[in-house]
């Protein structure tokens, strides 16, 4: 007898939907037209019902969080992305913060003895926060507590110290990598096609520097994640393309770990005008980056963005991964208007989050060796619903 997914499929009128449902079942990637096809014709419970199947079949229940904490070293910007609500212009830096490297220390210190295992270091770009500054900053945190992963810096951040310093990427790179920084996060991505770039960031890294950066961290043997701005002026063709760039680069260097679509925020910015998608719109588009994104291992719902009941709803849509703690130290989301104004969730609380929605949650480290499974734990802060409780 067929299970449900195949009956699913079966019954599905659309001949093309059907053909891309079959080929998700016999485990056949997507092509281009196909990923287009899904975001224009196929129903959420469709795509839904697919990308939770390969979510099943990669990880079962599994559901990926960290103890991570974040530093963000300035809002002061050289850059003037239009959907940024945090950033401020170097003119009026006053209005914005810049942290020593004893202010950044401190907060690394506030951690000792805490289970923590990464730290999340990015920020705007400051013309005076040069490569030695960082470097020497990536030093003194190694100093103080080896093990503690270093994520930090976009490819936005990079590209222009890189610059500035008058070193190749490679060079530069080297250097950032030898001084303790581990990994890099995904941001600055964007929407990479230059059609859209121009109109929401056209002054930073384009596509190509951000994916020559990224390849240039994997071919040192760092590994780095994916983000993807989505839901504002671009279209499901350009979604597509972001992705299928992504894929490319991943079929060379199997480097990336996690791809974190990023709902775009229009609280206080220069796209306030510009309306937010909708919460089924959002769960397309993780539905969808799980089925054409099949090299990459996990997909990220970032909780202190979409909001802690919508990042559980995302679990059903081919999320496996709700990213850390955090412990209210990012303001990225709430400064764009997220409904999560000091994101802070203790272990427990996350963990009750994960089962509440029947998951079963594991904690990893940021290269998801897993730290412990608290399948079995009798949780009781569960705070997160009431509803479900
Ligand atoms: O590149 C800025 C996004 C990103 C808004 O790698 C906005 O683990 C929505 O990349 N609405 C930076 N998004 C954050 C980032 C990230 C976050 C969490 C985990 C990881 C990881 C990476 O934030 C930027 C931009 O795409 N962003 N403003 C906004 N108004
Ligand atoms: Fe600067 Fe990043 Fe904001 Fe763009 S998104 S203005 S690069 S802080």
């Amino acid at each position: 007898m067929s299970n449900s997914i195949e009956i699913l499929v079966e019954n599905e009128k659309d001949a093309e939907l059907r053909f891309i449902g079959e080929k998700v079942l016999n485990n056949q990637r997507l092509q281009f037209d196909e990923g287009v096809i899904l975001f224009e014709k196929a129903t959420l419970p469709y795509v839904g019902a697919l990308a939770n199947y390969v979510r099943e079949k990669l990880h079962g229940n599994k559901t990926y969080f960290n103890r991570n904490f974040h530093i963000e070293p300035t809002n002061v910007c050289v850059f003037s992305c239009n959907f940024c609500s945090y950033s401020r212009i170097y003119a009026h830096r006053e209005e914005g913060w810049e942290l020593s490297k004893e202010q950044m220390m401190h907060i690394i210190q506030k951690y000792d003895g805490k289970p923590v295992t990464e730290v999340h270091i990015v920020g705007g770009v400051h013309p005076k926060m040069n490569l030695y500054f960082f470097e020497d900053l990536l030093k003194s945190i190694k100093a103080h507590r080896p093990d503690l992963h270093i994520k930090g810096f976009t490819a936005v951040e990079l590209e222009y110290m890189f610059r500035k310093a008058k070193l190749s990427v490679e060079d530069g790179m080297k250097l950032l990598h030898e001084a303790g920084l581990d990994s890099l996060p995904g941001g600055g991505a964007e929407i990479f096609h230059a059609e859209i770039r121009e109109q929401i960031c056209a002054d930073k890294v384009d596509a190509d520097g951000w994916l020559h950066i990224h390849k240039t961290a994997h071919n040192l043997g760092m590994h780095t994640n994916a983000t993807m701005l989505f839901g504002h002026i671009e279209k499901y063709w350009h979604r597509v393309d972001h992705m299928e760039r992504l894929r490319q680069l991943q079929d060379e260097t199997h480097g990336f770990n996690t791809f974190i679509p990023l709902k775009f925020r229009n609280g206080d910015n220069d796209m306030s005008n510009v309306p937010e998608s909708s919460l089924i719109e959002d769960m397309k588009v993780y539905s969808i980056a799980r089925l054409y994104l099949d090299n990459f291992p996990h997909l990220k719902a970032y909780w202190p963005m979409l909001g802690r009941q919508n990042a559980q709803l995302s679990l059903s849509f081919g999320v496996n991964d709700l990213d850390g703690t955090i412990d209210d130290t990012t303001k990225i989301y709430s400064m764009a208007g997220s409904e999560e104004q000091t994101p802070a969730l203790s272990t427990a609380q996350l963990v009750a989050l994960i089962k509440q929605v029947k998951r079963e949650p594991v904690e990893r480290d940021t290269l998801y060796n897993v730290i412990k499974n608290y399948a079995e734990d009798d949780v009781h802060e569960l705070e997160v619903n009431p509803y479900y409780n």
